[in-house]
């Protein structure tokens, strides 16, 4: 394996980051809540120009939120998802928690990417309440 990246999946419970995970590992969806306990890993190799990369994505409960451990879970993560729900403003405002716990830990150039997730197609309701806190 000629390179392997560490990526975190971070966010409030419920936000939907496992079936992120499980759409890109299995391009499968469920309705079903199924609460995720610690944090699964999935691993996938994927050609990335020309160079076999390791992705390690870490899907993490969360329920680890404000709490104060010395575990080192995002340690030397290259990549970080931090995931919302554009219907829950609080799991929008608790993204700079996310933020703040997992940079101490994370590879000091690690890309942080920013991720709404449940926009609902056809329904003006959630996507409006989005456009009206996220700007
Ligand atoms: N409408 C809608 N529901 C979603 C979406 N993604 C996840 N969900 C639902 O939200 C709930 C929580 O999803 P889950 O991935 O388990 O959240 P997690 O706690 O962040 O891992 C489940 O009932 C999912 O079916 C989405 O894009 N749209
Ligand atoms: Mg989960």
């Amino acid at each position: 394996m000629d390179k392997n990246f560490k990526i975190c999946v971070v966010g409030d419970l419920r936000v939907g980051k496992s079936c992120l995970v499980n759409r890109f590992f299995k391009k499968s969806f469920s309705h079903d809540y199924i609460c995720t306990r610690g944090m699964v890993l999935s691993s996938k190799t994927v050609i990335i120009s020309g160079v076999k990369t390791e992705l390690n994505i870490w899907d993490v409960s969360g329920e680890e939120l404000f709490q104060t451990n010395n575990s080192e879970n995002y340690k030397n993560a290259v990549g970080v998802l931090l995931v919302y729900d554009i219907t829950k403003l609080k799991s929008y405002e608790n993204i700079l928690k996310w933020y703040s716990d997992v940079s101490i830990q994370a590879n000091p150039s690690a890309v942080f990417i920013l991720v709404g997730n449940k926009r609902i197609e056809g329904c003006e309701a959630s996507n409006s309440f989005h456009s009206s806190f996220i700007y």
